[in-house]
């Protein structure tokens, strides 16, 4: 495989098979290949809307229908994508593996369905993801705070045909963590006692700025395990990782994954 040194990956597949509690860390790189914009790429989502704009509380309560207008197209984009190879083999290391946590920074479902969709009819339901930003599938009411799942086309046409709580009659909003919210203590709180306590934090497609979800490789390896990296770029974990290989997520995580998850 082009790009990925020979050395790094036996020293990550080493990694990987010599780890009892593996906590894997994924950010919007880790769906590219599905065709789900990053958030800082050449065609990221903030080039076209800017975060100030649109991923924040305020702007939601200046003007709800242009947020909603931006989460309604990602709800669309995503549906119309696939969870790829990459999403596959870290559902398979999830299932075939005790001591396996995914943490994703990401709102799409992509995650869920390949775990899904690789659990096939296999019992137990695969473990589900943390997903550390909550999910464009799910809505919030403003009001009494109800959440559910909603997966529904959202017309954001006009303030007046945007979703609407049907307790209360006050409006939802995407059920994700805007920039100056805090995240569900409950799942952070998971993911830093899966952090402290991981051999290996496996960190794959995020340019690792958002906090707190980027200090978490950080905890890995201030607890004395190793932080391994899957980005075709450098980010400010790289001078952290045991190894990092630098390809696709789709290209690189089942050459590292299928052929080392194969312990018994
Ligand atoms: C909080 C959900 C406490 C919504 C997101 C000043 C003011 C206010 C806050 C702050 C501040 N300074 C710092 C903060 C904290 C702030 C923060 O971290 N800001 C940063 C920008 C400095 N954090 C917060 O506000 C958090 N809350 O701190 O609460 C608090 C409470 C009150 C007041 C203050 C603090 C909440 C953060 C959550 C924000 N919500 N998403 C939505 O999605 O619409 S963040 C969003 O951006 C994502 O969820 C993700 O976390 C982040 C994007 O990062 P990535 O996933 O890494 O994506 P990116 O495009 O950046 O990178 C892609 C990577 O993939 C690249 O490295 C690329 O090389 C690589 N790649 C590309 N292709 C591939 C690939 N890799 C592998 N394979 C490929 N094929
Ligand atoms: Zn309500």
């Amino acid at each position: 495989m082009t790009g990925v040194d020979p050395e790094a990956l036996a020293r990550a597949r080493g990694l990987v098979e010599g780890s009892d509690r593996i906590l894997v860390l994924t950010g919007a790189g880790v769906s590219a290949e599905s065709g789900v914009p990053t958030f800082r790429g050449e065609e990221g989502l903030w080039k076209r809307y800017r975060p100030e704009e649109l991923a924040n509380p305020l702007a939601f309560r200046r003007d709800p229908r242009l947020v909603w207008e931006w989460y309604a197209w990602r709800r669309e984009t995503v549906r119309g994508c696939d969870p790829n190879p990459g999403h596959r083999a870290l559902a398979r290391l999830a299932l075939e593996r005790e001591g396996v946590t995914l943490v994703t920074q990401n709102v799409d479902d992509l995650h869920a369905r390949a775990a899904r969709e690789e659990a096939g009819d296999r019992a137990p339901e695969p473990a589900h993801p943390l997903e550390l930003h909550g999910s464009l599938f799910r809505v919030r009411c403003t009001g009494c705070f109800e959440r559910r799942e909603h997966s529904g086309p959202i017309d954001a046409s006009a303030v007046e045909t945007l979703p609407r709580c049907s307790s209360c009659g006050s409006l939802l909003r995407p059920d994700v963590v805007w920039f100056g919210e805090s995240l569900d203590p409950r799942v952070i709180e998971a993911a830093r006692h899966r952090a402290e306590t991981a051999d290996l934090c496996l960190v794959v497609g995020t340019s690792a700025v958002v906090q707190p979800a980027a200090s978490l490789p950080r905890t890995t390896a201030a607890a004395g395990g190793d932080v391994l990296e899957v980005n075709p770029d450098e980010t400010p974990l790289t001078s952290l990782a045991a190894a990092a290989l630098r390809g696709p997520a789709g290209r690189v995580l089942p050459r590292l994954l299928d052929d080392s998850s194969g312990r018994a």
